[in-house]
């Protein structure tokens, strides 16, 4: 190469590597050049004395990370001249000089420990397994990233929770359903031959924030996934995956006996459907020896189940409980389900139907419930069941996808929804007794314990379309290996890791996205509201719809407004749902007076003119609220606007541009809610909120035929 082409040739890597960052595409992984001279220069001396201890694959991905990230922050060599070291190895392996100083007995099998021994000058990374190292790899990255001083290091860390999972509602034709961010990244029609470096870098990111498990496919799901042609395309992703310690699931068709079998039953208690379970079971293993297990959802929402035959929830589950047992596989059994015949309050039919099973299912089970009792909305209180059965392993389910909460065009950080929920008291062993301890195998005492995370990633180039997404896909998974983490010390850590460590940057942006979870509470739902948002795509405001065929699918359901007032009468003058929480919670929540505002209405129906805390009416605070969200997102606007020099060129103009689209629907829910509440309430709209742009007529007149995010599932 001559000296032109050299520099032709340098300036497009230059390029392309910052289009890749540019684009979001290295997540929280971009390593970024370190500008601190001081600071390089000592981080720099360890990484040029690494001794990476062991040889297995995921050696060989610590290896090739430390590689990656040298290379990002432009690490020098330093030949000599300086004493500091990294060691990287598994306690049994480490050398005598250090093993005696560490003690990683209470680490268990994931947890690692980053130590500064011998006046600072090595630095040891272990734990118990090589995935310990991994994590632990990553850990001091990101101290690195963060530009923290790594000379003193002190670090024991181990999750709290066993299995950390993503739950990809991906269909095999690559549609995701509720997916924002393009199609599924699964690419099954070049799969097994086809590995797409996409699938390590998601790997990496994984591994990074400590997600351990993947379910690959929609939980409406299609069994041709447990054929032996997509089995083969399975264990090809399994296999990228497995150095990084991330286990695949699939989901179960709970009819596949009859679609891709010859049986003509499904029945759990037939024989010979569990004897195909059980052979299918076999098939995978050999396969995928650490494949993890099943994801179930059954009787719900039109899947199949157990019920189609008269059996129960714990009949199906038991029978794949058992045909995975032998290999140490789980079943994750949904608890998501609402029965079309039952004219039961939708919120109370999860419990009313799980609890009585308490303690029936088998040993590798869990139950996997959703945050709250009906579907992911901006706010709920948490699920009653949590705290309701003790004697079998509930794991939470979290939407990181935005269903519901304005899809990839609203910032929205969900770690201060999820943090909110893990915080509640369920009152299960008396007081303090938290959602997070119940799923964290405190309360009472279990080990299979588990939290998922409905993932919003795609093919979008930055995985999740907006850029802020990726904070939400990074915050499940660190709360998910801790649950007590504060949102706001996540929030703080994503933005430094992706953005930048300056402080005028941090500290305004970290309020920011704390912020914009009660931003879109305010515009959508506030005071207790739920389930208000238009029909099918769930994109935008439809309070008014009253249409569809089952009750409980109507906005009109959940809010109940009418000349007397607006809300959802939960106590015992109503569906009683209240009775299924704990004493505390319902003897508080019983009253208006005595429950919290932010969920008002979820429990009550009241006058419009019932007086509120502040004196005012609750049409007047309702309207306020909705203005509130408007001011909020108006405030997000202008903060993003100072940050220009924080960010680069493309990234800011692209999330300026949402934000914009942002307060456009934010404005778009108040308008339309408000004209149509209006009706009822039949009072002014009070001073500072503006009268809606449009009429009514025309909120309702608007159509989205193609939404993103409808899966071929529904039709
Ligand atoms: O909220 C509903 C979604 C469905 C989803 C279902 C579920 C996968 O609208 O798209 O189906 O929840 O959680 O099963």
């Amino acid at each position: 190469m001559n000296f032109k082409k050299t520099i032709v040739f340098a300036l497009f890597i230059l390029l392309t590597f910052n289009s890749s960052a540019q684009e979001g595409y290295d997540l929280w992984l971009d390593y970024k050049k370190i500008n601190e001279l001081e600071y390089k220069e000592k981080v720099s001396s360890y990484f040029s004395n690494i001794e990476l201890i062991g040889n297995s694959s995921t050696i060989a991905a610590i290896r090739e990370e430390l590689q990656i990230a040298k290379a990002g922050f432009e690490f020098k060599n330093h030949k000599s001249g300086t004493s500091n070291k990294l060691i990287i190895g598994t306690h049994n392996n480490l050398p005598v000089s250090v093993k005696g100083e560490i003690k990683t007995d209470s680490l268990g099998d994931e947890g690692y420990s980053i130590i500064a021994l011998e006046k600072g000058e090595t630095l040891v990374i272990t734990g118990n397994s090589d995935i310990a190292l991994l994590y632990g790899t990553f850990g001091l990255l990101r101290e690195i990233q963060q530009r923290n001083n790594i000379s003193n290091l002190e670090i024991e860390e181990e999750p709290k929770i066993q299995k950390r999972v993503l739950n990809h509602w991906d269909n095999l034709d690559r549609t995701v359903e509720r997916g924002y961010a393009g199609f599924s990244i699964w690419d099954w029609h070049h799969l097994p031959g086809l590995i797409k470096p996409e699938y390590k870098d998601y790997a990496r990111a994984n591994a990074s924030i400590g997600i351990n498990g993947t379910v690959l496919t929609n939980v409406n799901a299609n069994s041709l996934v447990l054929t032996p042609q997509y089995i083969d395309k399975v264990k090809a992703l399994a296999k990228v995956f497995r150095p990084y310690g991330i286990q695949v699931y699939l989901t179960a068709r709970f009819s596949a006996p009859m679609e891709t079998g010859d049986l003509e039953t499904a029945d759990p208690l037939n024989k010979e459907v569990r004897e195909w379970w059980k052979n299918k079971a076999d098939e995978i293993y050999a396969e995928i020896p650490d494949f993890g297990g099943f994801l179930v959802k059954a009787n719900s929402e039109g899947q199949p189940g157990p019920n189609n035959y008269g059996r129960s929830h714990v009949d199906g589950a038991n029978m794949l409980a058992e045909a995975v047992a032998p290999h140490d596989g789980i079943i994750m059994w949904r608890a998501f389900v609402y029965s079309e015949d039952d004219p039961d309050d939708r919120a109370k039919q999860a419990f009313s139907e799980f609890v009585p099973f308490d303690g029936k299912f088998a040993d590798n089970v869990l139950i996997q419930v959703k945050n709250g009792p009906i579907d992911f909305q901006p706010r709920e209180p948490f699920h009653p069941m949590f705290g309701a059965m003790p004697n079998t392993p509930l794991m939470m389910e979290f939407q990181i996808t935005q269903e519901y909460l304005g899809f990839s065009s609203h910032l929205v950080f969900l770690p201060q929804l999820f943090e909110e929920t893990l915080k509640e008291d369920t009152y299960a062993n008396g007081e303090n007794s938290t959602v997070a301890k119940i799923i964290d195998g405190t309360l009472p005492n279990r080990e299979l314990t588990g939290m998922a995370g409905v993932a919003n990633i795609g093919t979008a180039k930055n995985w999740t379309g907006h850029p802020f997404g990726q904070a939400n896909w990074y915050g499940f998974g660190r709360l998910a290996w801790d649950p007590y983490m504060k949102a706001r010390e996540i929030a703080r850590e994503w933005l430094r890791l992706t953005f930048s460590n300056d402080e005028d940057f941090v500290q305004p942006m970290t309020d920011l996205l704390i912020d914009s979870r009660e931003a879109v509470v305010n515009y959508m739902t506030p005071l207790g509201l739920h389930h208000i948002m238009a029909t099918g795509h769930h994109y935008g405001p439809g309070p008014w719809v009253d249409n569809l065929s089952r009750p409980e699918w109507n906005p009109v359901y959940y809010h109940n407004a009418d000349k007397k007032g607006i809300g959802f009468d939960r106590t015992t003058s109503g569906s009683d749902a209240l009775s299924q929480y704990a004493k505390p919670i319902e003897e508080k929540y019983d009253s208006p007076e005595t429950t919290p505002e932010k969920y008002l209405l979820w429990f009550h129906h009241l006058p419009w003119d019932y007086e509120m805390k502040n004196g005012k009416t609750l049409w007047t605070n309702l309207a306020l609220h909705y203005q509130m969200g408007v001011d909020q997102v108006k405030e997000m606007l202008s903060t993003w606007k100072k940050m220009e020099q924080y960010v680069n060129e493309q990234e800011f103009e692209k999330v300026r541009m949402l934000l914009e689209i942002q307060l456009k629907e934010a404005k778009w829910w108040r308008n339309a809610c408000l004209s149509y509440f209006q009706k009822f309430s039949d009072m002014e709209l009070p001073a500072g909120v503006p009268e809606p742009e449009h009429s009514l007529e025309y909120y309702k007149s608007l159509e989205f035929p193609y939404a993103p995010g409808i899966s071929p599932s529904w039709n």
